[in-house]
């Protein structure tokens, strides 16, 4: 039964029903029984495999198809109403085309299937920052993930009442045909199509498709930001404790970050860091002009292969109940899950992510290199006490930072906002497994927001750059960090994860005025001895190197920015020439 009697809703759902065809439809309503039992379905059917109870309560396995292992950004459309309006960096496709085209795919494709109507809300439901969708999906796996990915039930129609300002968003699995895969949005409908997919990124509507490309249209009409960023907290020894977002790409750190745990030094002085969000930030300027943040999620889709007590305690310890885990490898003795960089122990007895019989000493991967785990915020030992917050919590500092084996420092400030624009407009980063394609390639990568800006990039920095007028002298500082610097053996040069505190702690200090910093072309960089390394086995001189910007090297990315920059033709904001016009005479 209908759970609302908002006509745009059921409107909306029956011409869904008529193109489709389900057998059934279910509304969600976010209770326990109903999960509970589409759980059963799922692991009757083999969609599911409830894990080992006791090891891993409330934890199940999925597989998805081998061609369906990560987003698809080749396959990903924004059909807004010209080309030019969607940009130079997304794929476009008209929307009466698109429609007609997806409307081909998906008809009749539930048959024989049941249609799960998910009422789900981005952001704490009620608050200033909540916006609410509904996603139509012929799949359990999506259900119960969006149910901890999201805020998902009855309430989110209470709240929604008879308006029509809704995300709709429908995904059909159809054959998961990669031929016929698409994910489209239409972000002047508020609408997301998603066929022929069943991997998290392309039909978890509620996550990219919707918190970050349908959101960034709508903050750039109504005057807000929607972000690929963590948010933290880092609290200090007098308990005061300040907010970080930080935008880096798909799989280079965000999760990592979010929920470090303070070396032994910064924890005997009684630092601690607070997650609020590990991969989209929605920001708001708030009554007192400060930019405010708000994590729109409700669950960590974090990638599993290199997650352990070591390099991310808190994360692991959010896996250990309520999970669903996706492409890892799966131990047949006791019912666990295992993945690269787990531990030292692969499992003997094991199924691969395909499913076959895995013996790791053959030298293949047990876990897909973007295997994930879905686990629910609430989870994490170090979820901020601000997680549900209907204000947000108060940006200090806006980091950016790619993988970068040369070139970037380990950290750098920008000299005033619109620099920091610069310094985000030409962030660079080598790709990774989280998108098909090559990985290990350097790419431009805006904002950690190049597959995910749902229209003009020229349009989305200017608006960067209006939002920091109207921040003034209340704006966040900006910086840039490179955990990923390389020695000529190809080894990562900085400790990285916990260690990242002590970069964290300059980037504080710099913008409480408690630190200084060397003027260089490209910014303000710390003096080395101004990065706390106590405790830590690491080299000043060392350290001096990765600090360093080699002017040489900075001339090389010169003719890249110049060649990215000239697609964006006369949308290219005047303030990002002048930058680069300074960037160009500082390296002489
Ligand atoms: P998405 O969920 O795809 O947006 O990724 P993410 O940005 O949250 O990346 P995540 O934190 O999951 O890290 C991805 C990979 O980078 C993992 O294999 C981590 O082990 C590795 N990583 C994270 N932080 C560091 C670091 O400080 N140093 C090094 N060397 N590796 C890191
Ligand atoms: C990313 O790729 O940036 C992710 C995972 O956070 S996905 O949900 O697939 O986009
Ligand atoms: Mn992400």
């Amino acid at each position: 039964m209908a759970l609302t009697t908002n006509k745009s809703v059921l409107s909306w759902i029956d011409e869904k029903v008529a193109l489709v065809k389900p057998d059934q439809i279910v509304w969600i309503d976010g209770s326990e029984e109903q999960l509970e039992a589409l759980r059963a379905e799922a692991c009757s059917t083999g969609e599911l495999i409830k894990l080992n109870e006791e090891k891993l309560p409330g934890c199940y396995y999925h597989r998805t198809a081998v061609n369906d292992v990560a987003r698809v950004e080749g396959r990903t459309f924004i059909c807004a109403t010209t080309k030019e309006e969607a940009g130079p960096t997304n794929n476009w496709m008209d929307p009466a085309e698109a429609y007609k085209m997806l409307d081909d795919i998906a008809r009749g494709s539930y048959q024989g299937r049941t249609m799960y109507v998910i009422p789900y809300s981005m952001g704490p439901v009620g608050s200033p920052f909540a916006k609410y969708g509904i996603e139509l999906t012929d799949s359990i796996y999506v259900v119960l993930n969006m149910v901890i990915m999201t805020r998902v039930g009855k309430n989110v129609l209470e709240a929604l009442g008879d308006s029509e300002d809704w995300i709709r968003g429908l995904h059909c699995k159809c054959d998961i045909d990669e031929e016929k895969r698409y994910i489209c949005h239409f972000p002047q409908d508020n609408t997301i199509y998603s066929v022929n997919s069943g991997y998290g990124g392309n039909v978890l509507l509620g996550k990219k498709c919707f918190a970050l490309r349908i959101a960034s249209y709508l903050g750039r009409n109504e005057g807000w930001m929607a972000e690929h960023m963590l948010i933290l907290g880092v609290e200090s020894p007098d308990g005061d404790i300040k907010y970080i977002a930080a935008a880096f790409p798909s799989a280079c750190g965000k999760t990592n970050l979010a929920m470090l745990i303070p070396p032994e030094y910064y924890k005997g002085k009684g630092y601690k860091v607070w997650c609020v969000g590990d991969d989209i930030a929605w920001m708001r300027i708030g009554e007192d002009g400060r930019l405010w943040a708000c994590n729109p999620e409700n669950g960590f889709f974090g990638v599993a292969p290199g997650t352990n007590m070591k390099s991310n305690p808190n994360a692991l310890i959010s896996t250990q109940k309520g999970t669903i885990f996706t492409n890892v490898a799966r131990n047949l003795d006791d019912n666990t899950v295992w993945w690269e960089g787990l531990d030292k122990n692969p499992p003997k007895n094991a199924e691969e992510w395909k499913g076959s019989k895995w013996d790791y000493t053959d030298g293949t991967k047990g876990a897909h290199p973007n295997s994930r785990f879905t686990a629910p915020a609430k989870n994490c030992p170090c979820v901020s006490s601000e997680f549900d917050s209907h204000t947000g919590v108060p940006i200090s500092a806006i980091v950016f930072g790619g993988r970068r084996a040369k070139t970037a420092p380990l950290v750098y400030q920008s000299r005033d906002w619109n620099h920091g624009v610069f310094v985000g407009s030409i962030m660079a980063s080598e790709t990774t497994a989280a998108a098909t394609g090559a990985v290990g390639v350097v790419r431009r990568d805006p904002m950690a927001m190049l597959p995910f800006c749902g229209y003009h990039m020229g349009d989305y920095w200017a608006h960067w750059i209006a939002m920091g007028a109207k921040l003034g002298d209340k704006a966040p500082k900006i910086f840039n960090v490179n955990w990923f610097r390389t020695d000529d053996e190809g080894h990562f040069i900085w400790p990285g994860f916990g260690d990242n505190l002590r970069v964290l702690k300059w980037i504080l200090d710099r913008c409480e005025g408690k630190a200084e910093a060397i003027e260089t072309a490209i910014g303000y960089v710390p003096n080395a001895e101004d990065i706390d390394l106590t405790g830590l086995d690491f080299d000043i001189e060392t350290l001096k190197g990765i600090l360093e910007v080699d002017n040489d090297l900075w001339k090389a990315e010169i003719s890249g920015i110049e060649e990215f920059y000239a697609k964006f033709g006369d949308k290219l904001p005047a303030e990002l020439v002048k930058e680069l016009d300074t960037l160009k005479s500082n390296l002489g």
